[in-house]
């Protein structure tokens, strides 16, 4: 039962439900094993698919049809040569060739660096600008997160292999959350086979039914679950149970640089695991909307605003204030290749 505390902010937890929240643990609706157990998650989930179909139906003839066909079909795209040559000849060394203040994270075996793409950093990277300003590079964000929302970016490093540890949590399968959303990398270096590259469950991204009856028992004990991603929304899930659930073996990609992956990330996926040490450089993006609009928006809001920035002052000022940090800091000037 919630204490006080609890019963005051229940009206805050139940309007909740309307937005893309899914903690099963700090929500104590959306953790309800009652609920959970009459299929509250579940008929979440698949509202939010329902909505996000129109909204993308909406969204895709922005897209050439052979990017929409093969995405339908495996929730993901990998795009060699995304940028033309030249500009993404010119991207990669303004981006690499740049100092600029960096945020690191350290996990498991991994080391990852973030750089902000915003209007602080964009004016002096004139290339990026222009490629990520492309019409092609914005539809695919928009129809795959569902969206009209100009994507979060910052340059990606990851560092894998650099401590003798077992890699990091996004190298176990997992879903980022209940609704459709996505994520995308334009590689700016290779990433060969044994290194981490993205790892995808082909289809993953429209529920089997073995699936949908998976996460219902899930949703029910979520709220205490050992694993704490599971708890707050982003379920794990043992790879011998993916073959259980009806799905294909997942796909490890390799990919040159220029190549972007691009995937809705609801779906199974994770991070390759690393056979030595290996590090990729890309530009990472996100956009989540409210998964249950019915309407695309008109794609004003977004990226350049500062937004993520004040977010991580928050995130920080709490850490400080706590003297618990999630273990993302600001390191000083980086540029993106330098070795942790
Ligand atoms: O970096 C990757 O390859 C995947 C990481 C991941 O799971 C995520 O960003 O949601
Ligand atoms: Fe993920």
């Amino acid at each position: 039962m919630p204490g006080w505390t609890g019963w005051l902010l229940a009206p805050l937890h139940a309007l909740a439900l309307a937005t893309g929240a899914k903690s099963f643990r700090d929500n104590p609706v959306l953790g309800s094993a009652a609920l959970n157990r009459m299929g509250l998650h579940i008929a979440r989930k698949r509202l939010a698919a329902r909505v996000a179909a129109r909204r993308r139906a909406r969204l895709a003839t922005a897209l050439p049809p052979a990017d929409r066909a093969a995405f339908d079909r495996d929730g993901y795209l990998a795009i060699p040569d995304f940028l033309p040559a030249e500009l993404f000849a010119r991207l990669r060394a303004e981006v690499l060739g740049q100092q600029t203040p960096a945020r690191e994270f350290v996990d498991g075996y991994t080391l990852t660096r973030l750089i902000p793409l915003d209007a602080v950093t964009l004016p002096r990277l004139p290339a990026t600008a222009e490629a990520l300003a492309s019409p092609r590079y914005r539809a695919l964000h928009d129809y795959i997160g569902s969206h009209r929302l100009a994507p979060h970016r910052f340059v990606q490093t990851v560092f894998s292999g650099i401590r003798d540890a077992p890699p990091d949590v996004q190298s176990h399968f997992h879903t980022d959350t209940f609704h459709p959303t996505v994520k995308s990398w334009l590689f700016l270096t290779d990433v060969p086979g044994d290194a981490a590259g993205f790892t995808y469950v082909p289809g993953s991204h429209r529920p089997t039914r073995r699936h949908l009856a998976w996460e219902r028992r899930l949703s029910i004990t979520a709220a205490r679950h050992q694993d704490r991603l599971t708890g707050e929304g982003s379920l794990r899930v043992d790879e011998a149970r993916l073959a259980r659930l009806g799905y294909p073996a997942p796909r490890k990609l390799a990919v040159e640089a220029n190549t972007l992956v691009i995937a809705d990330t609801s779906g199974f996926h994770r991070r390759g695991i690393s056979e030595g040490s290996a590090c990729r450089i890309a530009i990472w993006a996100y956009a989540r909307g409210n998964p249950f609009t019915p309407w695309a928006g008109l794609g004003l809001a977004g990226a350049g605003g500062g937004k993520v920035r004040t977010f991580w002052a928050l995130q920080d000022a709490l850490a400080r204030l706590t003297g618990r940090g999630n273990g993302w800091r600001w390191v000083g000037l980086r540029s993106p290749a330098a070795p942790p």
